[in-house]
């Protein structure tokens, strides 16, 4: 009931037939057209969204996604694709009777080559599998982020997914070399853009146009893209701050003190601490109960080295003052226990009641100033104003929750209050998740029309009946 106005069912778009699903049996066999037991693809992580998807079909090669686009073309059926459902503003949910087609068997190609780091693969691979395989190479994939376990390489690139490594290792932008795409057109285009090559200057490097674009462009079905060498050495460190301006001197310092090595650097409040101590009786390893957590991780070759850089860091940190408190992990265990605190805050709030998420890249000079104003704005109404995330690429992760009673109140207090707030001091209104059903109808403020208009041509080129993945942003 808060997702963003749904717009009406268009009539242009065919409902399915029995000779629809016939032709699907007949591309993809039987067993791949589901259209029972379809609840766990028409219902969203965060239970947000629920749609009607007709059925969802579970193709394995590109081949069988070229035939069913053609037929969704000529038939003008509507299409959402789907990877891993790990998506946080419900891109990949059908809005209404939209067919599903899910990308989950798309998993047979894999190839790496351990002298470039280059990885070509299928997007159906689950991301924390990949980082095994890649593992065993000695590589590890660029990115990394809570949902590793559940979702796909193909939904990272279709929500040009951020994480915990960006600081150090960039966004996938900096690591994608080329895409197989299949076109929702006539014939169900199946196009090879981009290649294995790091410096191929032969073309307008379209992929990049697939990042990010979920999946209202086309349907990727593979990926090349380069991975990076697995560290020798990561070293973690949780700092207790007391003013967000000193976590701001202390990412400075991060830099400088740190430089190459620095790999993350993660902020949680005090609220969100206690949200982990409520909803999961987890403990923070500061025992000060500091205003702020700062999670710092270095990445670097040499033990020895990383430790004492870190420790010099750390001793600066406290020595003037701008930390009050600091621990270096000094094992496997510690380290995989600061992080755990860090990547459960998603779970701990899904206990708190109704979850207003949000995901806002922000200047850091105002980073926190929205946390403080939202806390004013909402007061006693809400339960909790939480803000953690990646702090090294100003992405504030501020959530906030209610109960039932008091979730319609909080809402429109929230919106669009925040989304033109964060707008008007220069910000993103979604920094990783992407724009989904979630931010729809706010996905226009602060774009120029001369950029809207283009855009949309872009769509109508790869996408002339639009028949896939209407009612999203594009
Ligand atoms: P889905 O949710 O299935 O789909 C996502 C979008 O991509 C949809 O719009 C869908 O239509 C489209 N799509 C999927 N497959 C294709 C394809 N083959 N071709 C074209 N379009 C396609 N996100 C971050 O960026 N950073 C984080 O730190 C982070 N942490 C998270 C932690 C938790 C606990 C959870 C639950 C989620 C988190 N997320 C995070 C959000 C989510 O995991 C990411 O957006 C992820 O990239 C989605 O991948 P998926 O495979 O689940 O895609
Ligand atoms: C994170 C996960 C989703 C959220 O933890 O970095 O991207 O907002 C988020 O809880
Ligand atoms: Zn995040």
């Amino acid at each position: 009931r808060f997702a963003s106005q749904t717009p009406p069912r268009d009539t242009r778009y065919a409902r399915i037939n029995d000779a629809d699903l016939k032709n699907f049996e007949k591309i993809l066999g039987k067993s791949y057209v589901k259209t029972e037991e379809i609840d766990s693809f028409n219902k969203d992580w965060t239970k947000w969204y629920s749609g009607n998807g007709a059925c969802v079909l579970l193709p394995s090669t590109s081949e069988e996604i070229s035939a069913i686009l053609r037929h969704c073309h000529e038939r003008r059926i509507a299409v959402v694709p789907q990877a891993g459902n790990t998506g946080l503003v419900g891109g990949g949910i059908p809005v209404h009777d939209e067919v599903i087609l899910s990308v989950r068997r798309m998993n047979r190609e894999f190839d790496f080559d351990p002298d470039t780091g280059v990885l070509s693969c299928d997007v159906g691979h689950v991301l924390e599998e990949l980082e095994g395989k890649v593992g065993e190479f000695g590589y590890m994939m660029p990115f990394d982020l809570g949902a590793k376990g559940s979702c796909l390489i193909g939904g990272n690139l279709s929500t040009c997914a951020g994480g915990i490594r960006l600081l150090r290792y960039g966004s996938l932008h900096s690591h994608l070399l080329g895409l197989r795409v299949v076109l929702p057109d006539a014939k169900g285009s199946l196009v090879e853009f981009g290649s294995e090559l790091r410096k191929d200057n032969t073309s307008l490097h379209a992929h990049h146009l697939f990042l990010g674009s979920e999946g209202q462009l086309g349907v990727i079905t593979g990926v090349k893209m380069t991975c990076v060498t697995k560290p020798i050495s990561v070293q973690s460190a949780m700092l207790g701050v007391n003013t967000f301006d000193e976590c701001r001197k202390i990412l400075r310092i991060a830099k400088t003190k740190l430089g190459e090595i620095l790999s993350s650097f993660e902020l949680m409040d005090r609220e969100t601490i206690g949200v982990l101590e409520d909803n999961l009786q987890f403990s923070n390893v500061i025992k000060t109960n500091p205003r702020f957590n700062i999670l710092v991780e270095t990445s670097g070759t040499n033990i020895d080295h990383d430790r004492e850089k870190v420790d010099n860091f750390l001793e600066y940190c406290l020595s003037e003052r701008l930390a009050n408190d600091g621990v270096q992990a000094k094992s496997a265990e510690e380290h995989r226990l600061m992080w755990r605190l860090r990547e459960s805050a998603t779970i701990a709030l899904t206990l708190d009641g109704i979850v207003f998420k949000n995901d806002f890249s922000l200047p850091l000079h105002s980073f926190y100033q929205l946390t403080e104003e939202v806390r004013a704005r909402v007061g006693g109404a809400a339960k909790r104003v939480v803000c953690y995330g990646h702090m090294g690429d100003g992405n504030s992760h501020l959530n906030v929750t209610s109960t039932k009673e008091n979730a319609d109140r909080v809402y429109k207090m929230l919106y669009p209050f925040v989304y033109e707030w964060v707008v008007k001091h220069g910000g993103s209104i979604s920094a990783e998740h992407g724009i989904g059903q979630l931010k729809r109808p706010y996905v226009n403020l602060g774009k120029s029309t001369e950029e809207r208009n283009l855009i949309r041509s872009l769509k109508t080129l790869f996408d002339p009946r639009e028949i896939l993945n209407p009612y999203k942003f594009l």
